[in-house]
């Protein structure tokens, strides 16, 4: 076996991740932790002041509700978050969150982050729940709050280590393993209480960028779904498997548009200059009543957008020059003002992107894109599991133990495996909490596991047999390249092993092909998906065969292993839910309608550790009486 020297850390709370929902645990845990006497450690694979989606900065605050200035209440978030996810949310974890969010955010603010204000003091609004901010530091800013409460209440932190599978002791999570992504050394974590918040996931699905484009995706490529496979392999039950995320963004650099829509004004039209939100209106009604109400969701607006490239009117635009202009035209009888006018909007259109997704902007110089002459591409991008935004997959947790809700078994947030619990993009059914509710979610999930180790925690009891099992079959890629690679001379064609870029580019065609990827345009069926899950068994198969060259493989092969897990949850529960709920995320050609009378519904899945079986199950949405 590969030589790794074996280092054990035993802890009190173990974070897995360091992401925006990592940092809101370990700034809250750190605090009760400090006054119990109890250790945290943080686990990254990267390095925490740029790690997981914001590594590159956000141009915006998404969820902000606004409760001091009067401007929202909570109950409007559960009602919005209701509206966008067609009738399916965990409505005691949305207002969980968003009676906690607005005061997160004013934690960042405090910290540092510059959020606009208008002349009177007050924050600039995007839409109604979105915040504008200089956000190119927005990550360091929220690290480093987190990385002063861990000293500060004598944790540690250990960045650039890849976890891979949990340590369980029955149905009990009592810790994690990994290994360095520098240096050859295999981590045992021991931990009372462990939450995972480890993101969502990417390259599940082929991109659309492909070949020399490849890694540029809206979602961060260093995302490969070791949430949902830690959490699924622990043998907790998740939620909203099926429920992925295609964002529409400008075509190619992925630039967000949601500045465009709601700050700007814009509209989207197809290249017959048919504004596809009004001329596909009537489509609306096929899925009320929340084709009816406003916001109109997300993926219907994607739909009807798909429709239109369906029927041959692409590429769509987004009317920049037309937004800027009719902005700037309130200034037309100031001749000063408007020059003034023109210059501020042209500074904000490609700041937007520098402050979050600078490739767009490179894109825009490249193609000579000038916003305010000309219109921009956009287009849906593949397929993404991202259940902070619009997406809602994640594992299924209990409520906030103040609330009166029926999903109800313990510590907020943890999971149906005892101390494991779960957050941001991990946690499922709680959609729309972006990175300010994802850091408040984090925030009383840390303080729930303290309280958990402090009432029920108890020395982890580790089976050391089995963690040398489980080093034996992490490590085993690097031993199948030594012992193989000299029996051909490419070493990418090799009878006795594939590497991880094949691997996994068979797994994103059987994505793509099957399970309504860009090339299917987004549509599946039963015989599709069986289909997938008969070439899963080939695929897990051939998954015993991968080969490593060095660490940084080694970290590749399991990435994808996590990726795979992620699919094949997504698979069964598509094949599941026996409807259309969702089209503009996916559209079940078979069945594509909504059936509100079957299917109004959380569809769970459950992947049972000891047998290897997985079992599907409906549970009734709740609503909050009177919201
Ligand atoms: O608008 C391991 N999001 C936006 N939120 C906003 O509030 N405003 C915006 O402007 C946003 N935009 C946006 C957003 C997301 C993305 C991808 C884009 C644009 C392109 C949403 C937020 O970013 C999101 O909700 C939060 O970041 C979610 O937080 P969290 O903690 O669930 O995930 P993370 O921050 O990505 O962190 C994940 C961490 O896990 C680490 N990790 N560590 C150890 N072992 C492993 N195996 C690991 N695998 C992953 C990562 O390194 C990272 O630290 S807008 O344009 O849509
Ligand atoms: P995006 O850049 O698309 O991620 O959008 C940022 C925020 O604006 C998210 O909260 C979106 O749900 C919201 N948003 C984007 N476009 C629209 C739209 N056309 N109507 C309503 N909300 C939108």
């Amino acid at each position: 076996m590969a030589n790794f020297e074996t280092v054990e850390v035993t802890t009190d709370l173990l974070i897995l991740g360091g992401g925006f929902s990592a940092c809101g645990v370990a700034t809250e845990a750190a605090y009760w932790a400090k006054k119990n006497g109890l250790k945290v450690t943080l686990v990254d694979k990267a390095a925490l002041d740029r790690s997981g989606a914001v590594a590159m900065g956000l141009s915006a605050i998404n969820q902000y509700v606004g409760v001091r200035d009067g401007e929202n209440t909570c109950e409007d978030y559960v009602r919005y978050v209701r509206q966008d996810l067609m009738g399916i949310s965990r409505e005691d974890l949305v207002y969980n969150i968003a009676r906690h969010v607005d005061s997160t955010v004013h934690l960042f603010e405090k910290w540092g982050l510059k959020i606009w204000t208008d002349e009177d003091g007050k924050y600039v609004h995007e839409g109604r729940w979105q915040l504008m901010i200089n956000g190119e530091s927005y990550k360091i800013i929220v690290a480093e709050a987190a990385k002063n409460a861990i000293a500060d209440a004598g944790g540690e932190i250990f960045e650039r280590i890849f976890i891979v599978e949990p340590l369980l002791d029955g149905n009990k999570c009592v810790g994690a393993v990994g290994f360095s992504t520098r240096e050859e050394k295999f981590y045992v974590f021991k931990a009372k209480a462990t939450v995972a918040t480890m993101g969502g996931a990417v390259h599940v699905f082929r991109p659309r960028s492909v070949g020399e484009g490849f890694g540029r995706s809206w979602y961060p490529p260093f995302n490969t779904g070791s949430s949902a496979y830690f959490t699924i392999r622990s043998g907790a039950e998740m939620t909203c498997q099926e429920v992925r995320f295609i964002p529409v963004r400008f075509k190619d650099a992925y630039g967000p548009v949601g500045a465009w829509f709601l700050l700007f004004k814009s509209r989207a039209i197809s290249a017959e200059g048919g504004e596809y939100m009004a001329v596909r209106k009537e489509e609306l009604n096929n899925w009320a009543p929340y084709g009816l109400a406003k916001p109109i969701p997300a993926n219907l607006r994607n739909y009807l957008g798909m429709l239109d490239v369906d029927a041959g009117l692409g590429p769509l635009y987004m009317e920049t020059a037309e937004a800027m202009q009719k902005i700037a035209d309130a200034f037309k009888d100031d001749p000063k003002g408007y020059k003034k006018k023109v210059k501020e909007l042209e500074s904000e259109a490609w700041e937007d992107f520098l402050d979050m997704t600078i490739s767009q902007a490179h894109l825009w110089a490249a193609l000579n894109v000038k916003p305010e002459e000309k219109h921009s591409e956009i287009a849906a991008c593949e397929p993404y599991f991202i259940g902070s935004h619009s997406g809602a997959s994640g594992a299924w947790v209990s409520g906030p133990e103040d609330m009166d809700t029926p999903y109800k078994w313990g510590y907020a947030n943890m999971t149906t495996v005892n101390g494991l619990f779960a957050a941001g993009d991990a946690s499922g059914a709680s959609s729309h909490k972006f990175s300010s509710g994802s850091h408040a979610e984090g925030r009383f999930t840390g303080k729930a596991a303290i309280k958990y180790i402090v009432e029920k925690g108890a020395d982890p009891n580790i089976d050391n047999a089995k963690v040398d099992e489980i080093k034996a079959k992490i490590l085993a890629p690097l031993d199948r390249y030594t012992e193989f690679s000299g029996f051909t001379t490419e070493p990418s064609v090799n009878p006795n092993y594939l590497q991880w870029r094949q691997f996994m580019e068979r797994l994103q065609k059987i994505m793509d092909e099957y399970a309504g990827g860009v090339t299917a345009a987004f549509k599946t069926s039963k015989s599709n998906l069986e289909r997938a899950l008969e070439l899963f068994v080939f695929l897990k198969e051939d998954s015993e065969k991968l080969a490593a060259d060095d660490i940084y493989s080694l970290e590749r092969c399991w990435e994808n292993m996590h990726r795979v897990w992620q699919a094949e949850a997504h698979i069964r529960t598509m094949l599941f839910r026996e409807e259309t709920r969702w089209p503009g995320y996916y559209f079940r050609s078979d069945t594509p309608k909504m059936d509100d009378v079957n299917w109004h519904c959380f569809a769970n899945c459950r992947f049972d550790p000891a047998t290897g079986e997985w079992e599907m199950s409906k549970k009734d949405v709740w609503n909050i009486p009177g919201v």
